[in-house]
């Protein structure tokens, strides 16, 4: 990969290139991703993909199908594995160029390249098995089987806030299943993408099989690749993103009986139970507001507190929060680094006089770090930096704007109810569905909470972050469209079943009708039900 020094003493600059069918491409147009910890540090520099290299790369994906559907899927797996090893390899590296280039602290960039890792793992294993099922049938002579079927070109959109561990629960199955790959990565993460087609392509994927194209979302790469599917270019749609995105890629896919991947946004509820441990409770709201500086679509947007607790509650995670420390994300000491880009920082001020408007108290009043302002312990760069302190709001109602819009970034409300019922009714009290979280010792509250909980992910005494590679990951409501990333599950979103019947027989028979029992010999009498 090309690299160019920067002036300033900053890291160097990485040259990111379009894949398309192997080759790649010279840029018409670029855009510059510059770390959120240090807006002088030019990270990645990238292509801006026109319309036609989209359309290009989406065609030239289509030719690769017919190969490497038909490739074995242990085959197909064996470059899993090779892609595991080379990311454990290079984890270390790979790590600090997530955190340099979209600012979550290095301690996270290596979870999250790790994520990556146990995705190919698990499904380089699961390359040996993919089964289908023998089915018995109602006629002799006559064999069933089914197979998953790849379902060809997929179309795979990605958020910057997991750079890495994100775009590989779409591309690792994908392409196991046998199907082809046109990925536009986030703006945001660039470099990130470029990093880990380039330990594809080591890892002995064949040109062709994916293609990466570079560019933003509306007007760019990522409108063009929806445009893509009005063409017939695109077979299957995987996205992460905004509610808002998801729904106009839902519409397009559904008006090409298409069925997409969704994983959109999410509200999410911890429920702090009045008989809860609250030391963990506390440390669990924490990390769930605040870890990668609430900038997760797992992250908790509000703390739902009995109210025999909330004096307590609201006091230790205000005393916590106001102490954790800010800064650039590659200093090992740090709890969060930048806000990922200018466009959540905006969103996120944006939010506070929301709150204030609805009515809800200012517990910590985060604001934007600016030189001079900076909070005690801080260690980044104020300047140069997309740094915002915490905010928690007290006294939220779950009707206020602020505890139904999902917001990106170092913020989260307390709401406070009296026991289970009005817990569970203000969990279930936003659009969302993504995860959710309850902290209890009473085991039936726990079972309660997991039945009635609206959520496609529960966590019982521990965090709404934090899912693991082999379980299903996925929303409910407005959070997506019902589709599972992850684990076993995943296989539905990029297969499709197929039934094989093989008749052995030497004659015709047919299903339904040449049963060799006919039922028992009694003949009930119908005449008084037929029409004479
Ligand atoms: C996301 O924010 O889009 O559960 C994914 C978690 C992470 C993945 C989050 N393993 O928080």
């Amino acid at each position: 990969m090309d690299t160019k020094p920067q002036d300033g003493g900053l890291g160097a600059t990485l040259v990111a290139k379009n894949r398309i069918a192997g080759d790649v491409r010279a840029p018409r147009d670029v855009f510059e991703r510059r770390s959120p910890a240090n807006r002088d540090d030019v990270v990645t520099i990238a292509p801006m993909s026109t319309r036609d290299e989209v359309f290009e790369a989406c065609a030239k994906a289509k030719e690769a199908f017919r190969s490497w559907s038909r490739t074995p899927a242990p085959q197909r797996a064996l470059v899993l594995g090779r892609l595991a090893r080379l990311m454990v390899d290079s984890k270390e590296g790979l790590s600090r160029f997530v955190s340099r280039e979209m600012g979550k602290p290095l301690r996270e960039a290596r979870g999250s390249v790790q994520e990556a890792i146990d995705t190919a793992e698990f499904f380089q294993s699961e390359g040996r098995r993919l089964y289908g099922q023998t089915v018995p049938s109602e006629l002799p002579n006559k064999e069933l089987y089914t197979y998953r079927r790849p379902i060809g070109v997929c179309a795979m959109i990605t958020a910057g806030n997991f750079p890495i561990a994100v775009p590989s629960w779409k591309i690792i199955p994908a392409l196991l299943t046998g199907n082809v790959v046109v990925w536009k990565p986030s703006d945001d993460a660039p470099g990130v993408a470029e990093l880990f087609v380039d330990l594809w392509r080591r890892a002995g994927l064949p040109d062709g099989v994916i293609s990466v194209v570079h560019g933003r979302g509306a007007g760019s790469a990522g409108e063009y690749l929806v445009e893509a599917i009005d063409a017939g270019l695109i077979d299957k749609v995987s996205f992460t993103g905004s509610t808002e995105v998801g729904r106009k890629i839902g519409e397009v896919c559904g008006r090409n009986l298409q069925l997409p991947s969704l994983e959109l946004g999410g509200k999410n509820p911890l429920v702090i139970l009045a008989d809860a441990e609250l030391d963990l409770a506390v440390e669990g709201a924490l990390w769930a507001s605040f870890g990668t500086g609430g900038q997760r679509c797992t992250s908790a947007g509000n703390i739902i507190v009995d109210k025999r607790v909330m004096g307590t509650v609201r006091d230790q995670l205000v005393k916590r929060a106001s102490l954790l420390k800010i800064g650039n994300p590659l200093d090992e000491g740090i709890d969060y680094g930048p806000m990922i880009n200018e466009r959540f920082l905006e969103r996120w001020l944006a939010q506070r006089a929301v709150g204030v408007d609805d009515g809800a108290e200012l517990l910590l009043d985060g604001r934007r770090i600016t030189p001079g302002e900076e909070p005690p312990g801080f260690m980044g760069d104020a300047k140069r930096g997309l740094y915002a302190s915490p905010r928690i709001f007290g006294r939220v109602k779950m009707s206020m704007r602020i505890a139904q819009e999902e917001c990106f970034g170092p913020t989260v409300n307390l709401v406070e109810v009296d026991g289970l019922e009005e817990a569970i009714a203000a969990a279930n009290g936003t659009p969302y569905g993504l995860s959710s979280a309850i902290y209890t010792r009473d085991a039936k509250a726990m079972l309660r909470f997991k039945e009635e909980i609206r959520a496609g992910m529960t966590s019982v005494n521990n965090s709404t972050t934090g899912a693991e590679a082999h379980l299903p990951f996925g929303g409910n409501g407005h959070s997506g469209n019902g589709t599972r990333e992850s684990g076993i599950w995943v296989l539905d979103a990029y297969t499709r079943w197929q039934a094989v019947n093989v008749d052995l027989a030497g004659k015709l028979q047919k299903a339904q009708i040449d049963l060799s029992d006919s039922g028992p010999p009694v003949a009930p009498d119908l005449s008084g039900l037929l029409p004479s």
